[in-house]
C-alpha cells in the first residue's frame, strides 16, 4: 500500500492534554534523542521528520473548561484535528506515518487521518486498556481513555468541539484489541454489545501470542491495510515502567515485540502510533531509558527489523 522508496514520516506530537500527568509530552523528544530516526534509516527506510505545532494549536485554545465529564476537550480536539490532516497528507503521499506521542487521545487524529486514505483499514489496538469510554461512561473524564468511542461514533460522542470536524470512520468489525487487562464496567458493556474482537491477557496466557496473532489476522484478513496503535502500557510495568497508567500482568518483552513483528510480516502496515511513553515517571533514570528503548524497538519491529 506504500510507494517506493518506502518512506516513514515520523510525526512528533508532544501532547499531554488527554490525561493529567505532566511529562508524556516529552516522550517524542526522548524517542528521537535515543536515535530512533537513524535506527529506522538503517532498516532501509527513507526517514522524514516533523514536529506537530502543538504549542501553537494550544495557544488558540483560550480556556478549556470541562464539557460534561470531558476534560480539556478543546485542546484534544484542536490537536487531533491537525494531526488527522497531517497523517492523511503523509498517507496520501504514499508514505507511512509514525506518530510519536504524547498520550493516546492522539489516536482520534491518527486513525481519522489513516481512514481518509484507506477507508477499509483495520485498527489493531495494543493496550492494557480499551480506551472506548464515551463522554457519558468515563469516570476519569480523561480523553486518552475515550479515543475509540469517538472513532466509532458511539452514543455521546456527537458533541462539540469534536463534531465540528470528526465523523465516525471506524466499524466495530474493523477493530481488534490485544493485551487488555483493565477494562471499566461501562467499557465491558460496550465491547459486548458491539461484538468487538478482544484478546485480553487471559487469551495471551491461554493460547500463546503466536496463536493470538494468527487469530487477529484471521479476523481482520491478510490483505487489508493495518493501522497499529501501540500504547506502551500494554507491556508489563517491569518492561515499560515510565508510563502514566501502568497495570501489572502485561505482555512480556517478546510478546510485545512479536505483535509488532507479526504485523510487519503481513506487509500491510500503513500507519503506526507509539504513545504513552512518559519520561517523567518511573523509579529512576534506568526505568526511563528502558521504556524509551522499548518505544524504539517496538517501532523498529513494526517496520520490519526482524524480517529476513
Ligand atoms: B490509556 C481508564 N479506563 O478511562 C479511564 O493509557 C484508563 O491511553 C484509561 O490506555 C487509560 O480513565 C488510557 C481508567
Ligand atoms: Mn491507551
Ligand atoms: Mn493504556
Ligand atoms: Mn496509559
Amino acid at each position: 500500500f506504500l510507494e517506493q522508496p518506502a518512506t516513514v514520516s515520523v510525526l512528533s506530537y508532544p501532547f499531554s492534554g488527554g490525561q493529567p500527568r505532566a511529562g508524556v509530552d516529552k516522550g517524542p523528544d526522548h524517542l528521537v534523542e535515543a536515535g530512533l530516526l537513524k535506527q529506522l534509516q538503517s532498516l532501509g527506510w527513507h526517514v522524514e521528520y516533523s514536529e506537530g505545532a502543538v504549542d501553537q494549536l494550544l495557544a488558540t485554545v483560550k480556556s478549556d473548561a470541562d464539557i460534561g465529564k470531558m476534560k480539556q476537550p478543546r485542546a484534544v480536539s484542536a490537536v487531533t484535528k491537525q494531526l488527522a490532516a497531517d497523517v492523511a497528507a503523509v498517507a496520501q503521499g504514499g508514505k507511512l506515518p509514525l506518530t510519536l506521542g504524547g498520550d493516546h487521545s492522539l489516536a482520534v487524529g491518527t486513525v481519522a487521518g489513516t481512514k481518509r486514505k484507506f477507508p477499509d483499514a483495520a485498527l489493531v489496538w495494543v493496550d492494557a486498556h480499551a480506551d472506548i469510554n464515551t463522554p457519558l461512561t468515563t469516570d476519569s473524564g480523561n480523553l486518552h481513555g475515550c479515543p475509540v468511542s469517538f472513532l466509532l461514533g458511539l452514543e455521546g460522542t456527537d458533541v462539540a468541539p469534536f463534531n465540528e470536524w470528526l465523523k465516525p470512520c471506524l466499524k466495530p468489525e474493523d477493530l481488534v484489541y490485544i493485551g487488555l487487562r483493565d477494562i471499566d464496567n461501562g467499557e465491558k458493556k460496550i465491547l459486548k454489545d458491539l461484538g468487538v474482537k478482544v484478546f485480553t491477557m487471559h487469551d495471551v496466557d491461554k493460547h500463546g501470542i503466536g496463536k493470538v496473532m494468527d487469530l487477529v489476522l484471521d479476523h481482520i484478513g491478510r490483505d487489508r491495510p493495518i493501522h497499529l496503535s501501540y500504547d506502551v502500557d500494554a507491556l508489563d510495568p517491569t518492561i515499560t515502567p515510565s508510563t502514566g497508567t501502568p497495570v501489572r500482568g502485561g505482555l512480556n518483552f517478546r510478546e510485545g515485540h512479536y505483535i509488532a513483528e507479526a504485523i510487519a510480516e503481513t506487509g500491510n502496515l500503513v500507519a503506526l502510533d507509539v504513545v504513552e511513553v512518559n519520561p517523567s515517571l518511573g523509579e529512576d533514570a534506568a526505568s526511563v531509558a528502558q521504556t524509551v528503548a522499548i518505544g524504539c524497538s517496538l517501532s523498529r519491529a513494526a517496520l520490519g527489523e526482524t524480517l529476513l
